[in-house]
This record gives structure tokens, sequence and C-alpha cells, in this order.
């Protein structure tokens, strides 16, 4: 089947849109990343609010994927479409339905990060809320990051320490490698003090870095650098051993 992906997320930054884009990337699927196409080609940030703008299937914020002519919007449900259109799901119901927890899980993972910088709202800078994000960090380097990445060290060893779920590469190990990435990113002194108990996490993301066209796609210019606008942000005050 080949059907036509369009993907609208915010051009500057990997954030939520990367874990779709290494899904697609992964699949060696076509896709463009509409937002990232000049204001003249119909990209850029109107792109993204023309289709916020839907009546129909309206989604309340990127990422969003076109399917043809249907919107999917909200990360690991467009996760759960994609799996078996691009081959990143197990074929039975139940292990399809237990990816889908797992990518969730993943998400919620993702919010905390997000939150270490902006916990008391993403309308507000970074500038403004320094001694909430101080303390928040703090609780997720100390419990929150532990928890989360020890439950996913534990899943992916009760599976046989190959992959999360099933017997092959899902989106979900492809998650976990950008997790990993945008952790070290963050909060390098933590994270790196923190490695030592997630071998398999480690090696998971490591055999997904050598995928070839994951490395194709992390070193082409399609990959946007982590920067200071994203989901994972580097202030190294935050960083506390
Ligand atoms: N639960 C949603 C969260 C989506 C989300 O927060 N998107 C961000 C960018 S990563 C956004 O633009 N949010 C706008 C807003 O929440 O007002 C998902 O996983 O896709």
């Amino acid at each position: 089947m080949s059907e036509r992906y369009e993907l609208y997320y915010w051009p500057g930054i990997q954030g939520r849109g990367e874990f779709v884009r290494l899904a697609l990337e992964e699949a060696g699927a076509e896709y463009v990343d509409v937002a990232r196409l000049p204001k003249e080609q119909g990209g850029g940030v109107p792109a993204i609010m023309n289709v916020l703008a839907s009546t129909a299937m309206t989604p309340f914020a990127p990422p969003v994927l076109k399917i043809g002519d249907r919107l999917v919007a909200q990360t690991a449900l467009i996760l759960h479409v994609l799996g078996p259109r691009l081959g990143l799901s197990p074929a039975d119901e139940p292990s399809r339905i237990f990816l889908h927890q797992v990518q969730l899980t993943i998400a919620d993972f993702a919010d905390e990060a997000h939150d270490t910088h902006h916990p008391i709202g993403s309308s507000l800078y970074y500038e403004d809320q320094k001694p909430e994000a101080l303390r928040r960090t703090k609780e997720f380097i100390e419990h929150r990051m532990p928890k989360f990445l020890g439950y996913l060290e534990r899943v992916l060893a009760t599976n046989g320490g190959d992959h999360l779920v099933g017997s092959a590469l899902t989106y979900a190990d492809l998650s976990v490698f950008q997790l990993l990435a945008g952790l070290e990113y963050a909060l390098p002194r933590a994270f790196s003090a923190y490695l030592p108990k997630i071998p398999g996490l480690r090696g998971l993301a490591d055999r997904v870095a050598k995928r070839p066209r994951i490395a194709a796609y992390v070193a082409s210019p399609r990959r946007i650098p982590f920067n200071e606008h994203g989901l994972f942000r580097r202030y190294p005050e935050l960083d506390t051993p």
C-alpha cells in the first residue's frame, strides 16, 4: 500500500514530532514534513494553523499526521495507526495493545521531561519559572526518571532483551532511542550517572542508532539538532548530580 503522509509539526524542533519522524524514516516511508517547507510552498507555521482549524477530525495540537485525506493527532495514536502500515508493530492484537500502552507511558515520560523546564506553564518563559524548574528537575532526576526508565528496562528484560514488545523492531524501540538521546542532551550529568542501571535500554538504543535508515537520517539535515525550544532542553543549572 503506498499512502501519502504529511506531517504537521513545529519546524524548528524535534519535539514530539520526532517520535513520528523516526518511525517514518525507519520504514523508508514517503512523507512531507509540511511546516518545514517554505511558506510560498504551503509550509511554515500557517500550514500547522490551517490543519488545527480543520472542522473534521479537529486536532488540538501538533504533531498531526495526514494520511490520505484523514487527520490523526496525539503522538501515541499516530504511531498506533502507523505501526501496522509501516511494519513497526506486531501482528497480534494483544501485543499491539500492549505496545500502545507502552507508548502512552513513553508519552507521559516525555511530558514530565518537558515539565522539568516548564513546571508552571508552557505559556511562560523558562526564565519566569527557574526556581520551580530547579525543584521539579531535582524530583525528576531522583524519582521520576529512575521510575520510568526502570519500568522500560523491566519491560525489555521480560521480553527477552531485544525489543520492548514482540519479536521484531517496533515504534516503541525507536522512541526509546529518542528518549535516551534527549535525556543525554538535556541532563548529561544526571543521565550518565543513571546509565549503568539500564544496560538493556542502552543496548537497544545503540542497536537502533546503527540501523542504516536511522543512522542516515540522524546524519542528515532532516534531523533538527536538539535546542532550547524543544521537549529536551539543556539548562546546565538544572543538571544537578
Ligand atoms: N498529548 C499530545 C501533546 C501535544 C503537544 O503538547 N504538542 C505541543 C508541541 S510538542 C503543542 O504544540 N502544544 C500546544 C498546546 O498544548 O497548546 C501528544 O502527545 O501529541
